[in-house]
């Protein structure tokens, strides 16, 4: 069950609101009581206990999902249901100086304090004007999780037709692990074995092209090196037949313009096949070098998203507002050092039950 507050001059009018919406079948009563407000004036808060999908229904409109994300989904509802009440219980404390006004700027320090930027808060209360969910802090607190639920984007595993994979990304993220951990999972883990290469253009750094060998060697996988963009074509050519080219490249910082433009050669040379550039993205980013990241990367044509090192943080709010201010699909999630155990299908929930666990420890 689900509680919420409606308000009005009288306790039977606010009960009546709460009929309108629900009907009385499936409502109860939690409590009833009579506030004076800042403003002077006497109002009367009636607490009525919902059911949760109709809350929902009533709330957000019916949700539609299919029957393998019910449970995730269901886990979310109960976290956003449980923090619904903390917040339910934080306002009664402050309830008695309390404007509604200032119910957005409670619930707005509260997603700022986690990392979610000013703009994107302030969008969404935009398109919330005339509507009660601003008046109830822990009704907004729901609108904005399902609303951030519902811009981040995912990308699925299709591995119906070959492909040439390329990780881009900052310096030391996690590319050339992720990309072995990729191979293990294209070659060995999954319902049939896909044939994978691996193709090397870190050229730069002392160590690289051994660190990749060195994974391709224990697989068995085959691996070339290659460094201008005809020997790449070349070398795509005689690949042919693989049903997966994964490419690991130079960590570049948004600084290293050199390395982009050669990396851009590479994506944009003259190929039969289509080059799909996935961006890894550690989510312990910095606020303050994201825009920069994103700006230079994007001159790539992003397909996805790939996370690393979830587990070394769990404040993920800054991570989660570069997806809601960009709108990248994400496509898998690293979350330890581990070949190949620590790699997971991104999934919308694992992201959003983590930011929740972050936002209930204050
Ligand atoms: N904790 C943690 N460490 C990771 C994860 N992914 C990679 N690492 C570690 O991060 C370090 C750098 O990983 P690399 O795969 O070499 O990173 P890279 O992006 O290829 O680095 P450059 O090629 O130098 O740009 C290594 O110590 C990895 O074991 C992860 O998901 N979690
Ligand atoms: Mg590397």
């Amino acid at each position: 069950m689900i509680n919420e507050t409606f308000v009005a001059s009288d306790p039977k009018s606010a009960y009546e609101q709460a009929v309108q919406k629900y009907g009385d079948d499936d409502i109860s009563l939690v409590s009833a009581k009579q506030l004076k407000y800042e403003d002077g004036a006497l109002r009367s808060e009636v607490v009525i206990a919902v059911p949760k999908a109709l809350f929902m229904e009533k709330s957000f409109g019916a949700l539609s999902m299919d029957e393998s994300s019910r449970n995730e989904e269901e886990t979310l509802l109960e976290e956003i249901g449980e923090l619904k009440t903390q917040l339910a219980q934080m306002k009664d404390g402050l309830l008695l100086q309390e404007e509604f006004g200032s119910t957005i700027e409670e619930v707005k320090s509260l997603f700022m304090k986690k990392g979610i930027s000013e703009r994107w808060l302030d969008d969404v209360f935009t398109t919330l004007i005339g509507s009660a969910v601003l008046e109830d802090a822990s009704l907004l607190v729901s609108y904005l999780l399902e609303e951030i639920d519902e811009v981040l984007q995912i990308k699925e595993e299709d591995l119906s037709m070959s492909k040439v994979m390329m990780l881009v990304g900052p310096t030391g993220v996690g590319k050339t692990t992720t990309i072995a951990k990729l191979a293990a999972r294209y070659a060995y883990l999954l319902n049939r074995p896909y044939k994978v290469a691996l193709l090397n253009l870190d050229s730069y750094k002392v160590g690289a092209i051994e660190q990749l060998a060195y994974y391709a060697d224990i697989m068995q996988i085959e691996h070339i090196s290659v460094s201008s963009t005809e020997e790449f074509r070349k070398k795509l050519e005689e690949l042919e037949e693989y049903d997966i080219i994964l490419v690991d490249t130079a960590g570049m910082s948004p600084y290293d313009t050199q390395k982009f433009i050669k990396t851009v050669e590479f994506v944009n040379s003259d190929i039969q096949r289509n080059i799909e550039v996935n961006l890894v993205l550690s989510a312990t980013v910095k606020y303050e070098d994201m825009e920069d990241i994103y700006k230079n990367f994007s001159f790539l044509n992003l397909d996805s998203v790939i996370i690393s090192k979830f587990d070394e943080t769990k404040h993920l709010g800054t991570l989660l507002n570069f997806m809601l201010l960009y709108k990248l699909p994400m496509s898998y999630f690293s979350v330890g050092q581990e070949v190949p155990d620590d790699l997971l299908l991104a999934k919308k929930e694992y992201l959003l039950e983590r930011f929740i666990g972050d936002m209930d420890e204050d």
